[in-house]
């Protein structure tokens, strides 16, 4: 399914933090390109926790209107009908800190959360704490977007992210980690590229039992959530430099109030948080190893993949290879959600060391809510002579096919 998931690669723990209780994910699997996250390096604008929580002080615009604390004054995108109820999203702070971890991770220079999204200082082996982002609709009415398409996706709303090759949504949300004396020791922003419904929340009434809303048609129906699993690219904060002690996360969603809601004052949730003493570093990632709990989804995961023996091209020529039978030309044979990865040469590589890579195959059928989710790639045969096939499904560990074929 999706285009750019998960992050790389699952490194050693970092040390005693909060538990990681799962061992496996809970949430269901993100229909498609999910989301993403931002520009904005380690730093970020910096903001005060105590007090004036709902008063912003780094965007200025806005702040005068009573029925929206710290919106600037941007349209919103939402297409409710005048009149009709409006939806209310707000954090849920307890599911922040319920699978927070803290670990170690290599980020290659290639990456996207360093090249283009920056949540990440620098490359190299950084120290990150994950917490998965649970956006419920509280509200009357539905949260609606529609279909991801460029009409509705222009700047300034939507930028186009040429990293992942879809369309963010601008100031989705934006996380911080304040020290005890209300000073920001960390900063995280990650823009939302598919809103959806996840989960249903309990107690809600008259809360629909189906998902109504998914990448292909984006909202958050009422009474349902929409989950940013831990495991996202830039579901994090690097703490690389943010030394053991108590802190508080804090995460604030529709920074920019492009999203219409009955309610802006709950959109900041708060949860302390103790950040362990630093221990351990970063691993060279094993792209044919095992997945560590919660981390094994999405294209680029360097776990969880299978290699294919090496073979041979003609240096400089273009490759087409899948394992893509639902679209024209058939090539190989495709069955539940597989991946596939090209790597120069005869051994497995990373995500950033890929010659190219491919979740699903959207020329025909679409991934994002659509039909294919079988993988097909075009790249150009290396120097060496050689490359090498990884295939893996969507979500490490269940059951795909992905029989490679070359096409002629
Ligand atoms: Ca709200
Ligand atoms: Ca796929």
């Amino acid at each position: 399914m999706l285009l750019a998931l998960a992050a790389c690669s699952p490194p050693a723990s970092g040390g005693g933090g909060p538990p990681d209780a799962s061992g496996a994910d809970s949430t269901p699997a993100r229909d498609s390109g999910a989301m993403d996250s931002a520009p904005s390096p380690d730093a970020g604008p910096t903001d005060t926790f105590d007090g004036s929580a709902l008063t912003d002080t780094t965007d200025g615009a806005g702040g005068s209107d009573g029925a929206r604390p710290y919106c600037p004054p941007h349209p919103d995108v939402t297409t409710q009908p005048d009149g009709a109820p409006l939806p209310n999203l707000t954090v849920l702070a307890e599911r922040m800190s319920a699978r927070a971890t803290f670990s170690w991770q290599s980020f290659s220079a290639a990456s996207c959360d360093v090249r283009e999204e920056r949540c990440v200082a620098a490359a190299g082996c950084r120290r990150i704490l994950r917490f998965d982002l649970v956006v419920a609709n509280v509200g009357a009415g539905d949260l609606y977007l529609g279909p991801p398409n460029p009409a509705n996706r222009m700047p300034p709303t939507f930028e186009h992210s040429a990293c992942h090759n879809h369309y963010h949504l601008l100031g989705f949300a934006e996380f911080r980690l304040f020290d005890m004396m209300g000073r920001q020791a960390g900063y995280g922003h990650k823009q939302s590229f598919c809103l959806l419904d996840m989960e249903r929340r309990p107690g809600a009434p008259d809360v629909p039992r189906a998902q109504r809303y998914a990448c292909n048609n984006q909202g958050i129906h009422a009474g349902w959530a929409d989950i940013y699993d831990r495991s996202l690219d830039c579901q994090y904060i690097d703490v690389t430099d943010v030394p053991a002690g108590r802190y508080r996360l804090q995460a604030r969603i529709n920074t920019e109030c492009h999203l219409r809601e009955s309610d802006y004052s709950d959109n900041i949730a708060e949860v302390d948080i103790d950040v362990p003493p630093a221990t351990g570093t970063c691993v060279a990632p094993n792209p044919t190893g095992p997945c560590p709990a919660g981390m094994g989804r999405g294209l680029l995961r360097d776990c969880g993949w299978t290699a294919t023996p090496p073979r041979a091209c003609a240096p400089g020529s273009r490759v087409t290879l899948g394992c893509d039978n639902r679209c024209m030309p058939p090539l190989g044979t495709c069955a539940g959600d597989p991946m596939l990865r090209v790597c120069p040469g005869m051994a497995p590589c990373t995500a950033g060391g890929a010659l190219a890579a491919n979740d699903d195959n959207t020329a025909c059928g679409g991934g994002d809510g659509g039909t294919n989710t079988c993988s097909r790639v075009t790249f150009s045969c290396p120097e060496t002579g050689m490359y090498t096939v990884l295939t893996g499904p969507y979500q490490a560990g269940e059951t795909y096919t992905c029989d490679v074929a070359v096409a002629p």
